[in-house]
C-alpha cells in the first residue's frame, strides 16, 4: 500500500512582486500553486496510492472568492473517483479562525478536529491516522503530547502542523521535540509548516516534505511531496517526488575582470542556460546578483534599468525563464575611498557620501526629508520585505546609502567624461 504526504500547498498564494515584462511567463507563475496540486493528484493516481495526508496550510489564508475552494474541491473529486482517501489538518494559514468561506467537500476527504487530537482508521488499508488541526493561527500549545496511543495491528501515522524545535523564518507554532514525536509509538509522523524538506528521523519516520511549490527566491530548489510505501505492516520506503511547475533559483555571478556590461550579459546568459537544463522543462524563476570589482561596474550603474531590460530580453529568449530581479552589487575597480581622496568636485561628493552614513544626526535629517516621499509610496512598497523601502527608518535608509553612492558616482563620472 502506498500513501502520499504533502504539506504547505498555499493554494492561490499571491506571488508578490511578479513584474510583467514583454515575454515573461507570468501566467505559469500565477497558476503555479494550482498546477502543483494537479501534479500531486496525478502522482497519487499514477502510483495507485490509497491515501493522501495533507499536513496543513492547504490555503494561504481566507479565500479571496470561491474560485480557490472550487478548484481544490475539483481536485479532491478526482481523487475520490480514483478511490483515494484524503486526511487533512489545518495549519496557521488555514486555521479555523482564518477561513470564513466554506465548501462541502466530497466524502473521501476527512478533516481532523482542531479542538482535540483524534484518530481515523482505515481498516481495509491497515492504517490509523492521528492528528489535530489549528483552531487559531498563533497556536503555541504542544499538540503532539496529547496525541492518542497507537492502535495495535495497524500502521500508525501522525499528522501535525508544527515548527518542531524551531526553524529560521518560520513562526514557532505547535512546537514540539523529536523526543515527544518518536515517543508516541507511531510508524510515520507526517509534518507540515517548515517549507524546506527535512527528514528528522528514519526510525520511526518523522518528515517535513517541504512545500509543494516555491513562492519566492528563499524557497528555491525542488519542491514536492513524499511517496511512502507500506509493506508487511511497516514503512518500507520514503521517496521525495518533485511536483513543482516553476522553480526558484538565485544566481550569484562574479563580474571580476569583465570589461563591459555586454560581456557580463553574455556570461549570465550562459549561466542561465545551464540552470534551465537542470529544471526539466519547468519555468525557472531567477534572481540574478552581480558582484565583484570590474570595469563593467560603471557602465552597469550608469543605467541599471537598461541592463535589467537587456537581461529580461535574454530571459524571454530562453522562453522558460522569468527574471524576478537583477541585483547590482558590483564594485568599481577604483574604490570609493580612492575617489574620495581626489581633491576635485567628484572627490568631495564621494567623501561627503562616505561620511553621511556614519553621522546619526545627518541620517535623521535625511529621514525627515524623505518622509514626504515615503508617505506617497503605495503601501506594498513600504515596509521591510522583498519590495519594501522603509524610508521612515534610519537603519533602512543607512542600508540604502551604498547603493545611492554607486548610482550617483557612476552617473557623475560618465557626465564628467562627456563634459
Ligand atoms: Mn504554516
Amino acid at each position: 500500500m502506498k500513501f502520499v504526504h504533502a504539506a504547505d500547498l498555499h493554494i492561490d498564494s499571491p506571488m508578490r512582486g511578479l513584474e510583467q515584462y514583454e515575454g515573461a511567463p507570468l501566467d505559469t507563475m500565477r497558476g503555479a500553486t494550482r498546477r502543483a496540486l494537479e501534479n500531486l493528484v496525478a502522482l497519487c493516481i499514477d502510483e495507485d496510492a490509497k491515501l493522501l495526508l495533507l499536513a496543513g496550510d492547504l490555503f494561504d489564508g481566507d479565500w479571496k472568492d470561491y474560485a480557490t475552494g472550487l478548484f481544490f474541491r475539483g481536485q479532491m473529486v478526482r481523487l475520490r473517483d480514483a478511490g483515494v482517501e484524503v486526511v487533512w489538518v489545518r495549519g496557521n494559514h488555514d486555521a479555523a479562525s482564518e477561513l470564513n468561506k466554506h465548501l462541502r467537500l466530497p466524502d473521501n476527504v476527512r478533516e481532523l478536529s482542531p479542538r482535540a487530537a483524534e484518530t481515523v482508521t482505515f481498516e481495509a488499508l491497515g492504517v490509523a491516522v492521528h492528528g489535530r488541526g489549528f483552531a487559531q493561527r498563533a497556536t503555541t500549545e504542544d499538540f503532539a503530547r496529547s496525541y492518542p496511543a497507537p492502535l495495535s495491528g495497524l500502521v500508525n501515522l501522525g499528522l501535525l502542523h508544527t515548527s518542531a524545535t524551531g526553524r529560521a523564518g518560520h513562526d514557532p507554532y505547535a512546537p514540539t521535540t523529536l523526543e515527544i514525536l518518536t515517543s508516541r509509538g507511531y510508524d510515520y509522523f507526517a509534518l507540515g509548516h517548515i517549507h524546506e524538506r527535512e527528514v528528522l528521523c528514519r526510525d520511526p519516520w518523522v518528515v517535513f516534505p517541504g512545500n509543494l511549490q516555491g513562492r519566492h527566491v528563499r524557497e528555491s530548489g525542488p519542491k514536492g511531496a513524499s511517496l511512502v510505501t507500506i509493506a508487511g505492516g511497516k514503512i518500507a520506503s520514503v521517496e521525495h517526488r518533485a511536483l513543482d511547475v516553476a522553480r526558484w533559483c538565485a544566481v550569484e555571478f562574479d563580474t571580476t575582470e569583465m570589461a563591459s556590461a555586454h560581456e557580463v550579459l553574455d556570461g549570465v546568459r550562459a549561466r542561465l542556460e545551464g540552470e534551465v537544463a537542470k529544471v526539466e522543462g519547468r519555468v525557472l524563476a531567477v534572481r540574478v546578483r552581480l558582484h565583484g570589482a570590474s570595469a563593467a561596474h560603471e557602465e552597469l550603474w550608469r543605467d541599471p534599468s537598461r541592463w535589467r531590460a537587456e537581461l529580461c530580453a535574454v530571459a524571454s529568449e530562453l522562453s522558460s525563464v522569468w527574471l524576478e530581479k537583477l541585483v547590482l552589487a558590483t564594485e568599481p575597480e577604483r574604490t570609493v575611498e580612492a575617489l574620495g581622496a581626489a581633491d576635485d568636485a567628484l572627490g568631495h561628493i564621494a567623501s561627503a557620501l562616505a561620511c553621511l552614513g556614519k553621522d546619526d544626526a545627518r541620517v535623521a535629517s535625511l529621514v525627515v526629508a524623505l518622509s514626504e516621499l515615503h508617505n506617497k509610496l503605495p503601501s506594498e512598497l513600504r515596509g521591510d520585505d522583498v519590495l519594501g523601502l522603509a524610508l521612515e527608518r534610519p537603519d533602512a535608509v543607512r542600508r540604502l546609502l551604498p547603493e545611492v553612492e554607486k548610482l550617483l558616482m557612476a552617473r557623475l563620472h560618465a557626465a564628467a567624461r562627456q563634459a
